[in-house]
């Protein structure tokens, strides 16, 4: 039988996580029986099933088919799909390229996007601290000193918590940080222009440029811009 994502985007769309579940798996059987390697495969799905599932869900909330309650619902089993594919997108067994420390900024509750890019830096081999959403300038630094993070990634997914993505690079440049780590900044609504805006180091569009953008930046240690 042959893969077919769009079962576990709409699966996604229903909110049946039962069917979600199941196509990611028997997905992953039949693109491996293809000869894809494991971490491809579980990449394909990521790509082809769920991001296109809740791309779906974007697209019916912006048309107003769809409130708040729905994209709750199709965000939980995103994460049920996301269980299954972690630990094989996060298997890896070199030293850490960079050590990263990750989270939506302050007042900001998405967090789909994030533990997306996380997931991928964790198997491209970065040691990756997901604070989670929500957090606050006082949160990334505190967690960037314990960890000694050459590297932070600021998501932010409302137009109203960008300007926390300022204020956070803003406590990094007042506490002396700026030197130790280089910030990357994502998320829908950020772009390139407004990364530059904000002096961060870097931006990335989605999960697959933010290995690259960090690579880019372990790889410059002089924290150069990659913008
Ligand atoms: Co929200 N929401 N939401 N929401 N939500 C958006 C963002 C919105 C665009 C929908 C819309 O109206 N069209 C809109 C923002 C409008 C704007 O600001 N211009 C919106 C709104 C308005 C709101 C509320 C204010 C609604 C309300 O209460 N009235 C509210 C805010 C709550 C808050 O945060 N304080 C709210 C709430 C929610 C839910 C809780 C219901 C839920 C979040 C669940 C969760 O995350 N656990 C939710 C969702 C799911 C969405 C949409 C539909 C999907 C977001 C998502 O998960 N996308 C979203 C629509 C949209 O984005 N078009 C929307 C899938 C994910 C894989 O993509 O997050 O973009 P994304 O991540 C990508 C890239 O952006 C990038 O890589 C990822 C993977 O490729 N990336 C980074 C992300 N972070 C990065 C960090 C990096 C690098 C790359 O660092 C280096």
């Amino acid at each position: 039988m042959p893969v077919d994502y769009d079962v576990i985007a709409n699966a996604i769309v229903e909110a049946d996580t039962d069917t979600a579940v199941d196509a990611v798996k028997a997905d992953l059987e039949i693109l491996g029986q293809e000869g894809l390697s494991e971490l491809d495969s579980a990449k394909a799905i990521l790509n082809g099933g769920l991001i296109a599932g809740m791309d779906i869900i974007s697209e019916l909330w912006v048309q107003e088919k769809i409130f708040i309650p729905e994209v709750l619902l199709s965000a939980k089993v995103m994460h049920a799909c996301m269980n299954l594919l972690r630990p094989i997108l996060e298997a890896s067994n070199e030293p850490p390229r960079g050590i990263v420390v990750i989270g939506t900024v302050k007042g900001d509750l998405h967090d789909i996007g994030q533990n997306i890019v996380s997931m991928m830096l964790r198997g491209n081999g970065f040691e990756v601290h997901n604070i989670g959403p929500n957090s606050s300038p006082e949160k990334f630094m505190d967690k960037c000193r314990e960890v000694n993070a050459n590297l932070v990634g600021l998501s932010a997914l409302l137009t109203t918590t960008m300007p926390m993505q300022r204020e956070t690079i803003k406590a990094f440049d007042e506490a002396g940080l700026l030197e130790e780590a280089a910030i990357m900044v994502g998320g829908a609504p950020v772009t390139s222009d407004w990364a530059e805006k904000i002096d961060a180091d870097g931006y990335a569009p989605d999960a697959a440029h933010t290995v690259k953008l960090a690579n880019l930046l372990v790889e410059d240690l002089g924290v150069e811009a990659a913008l």
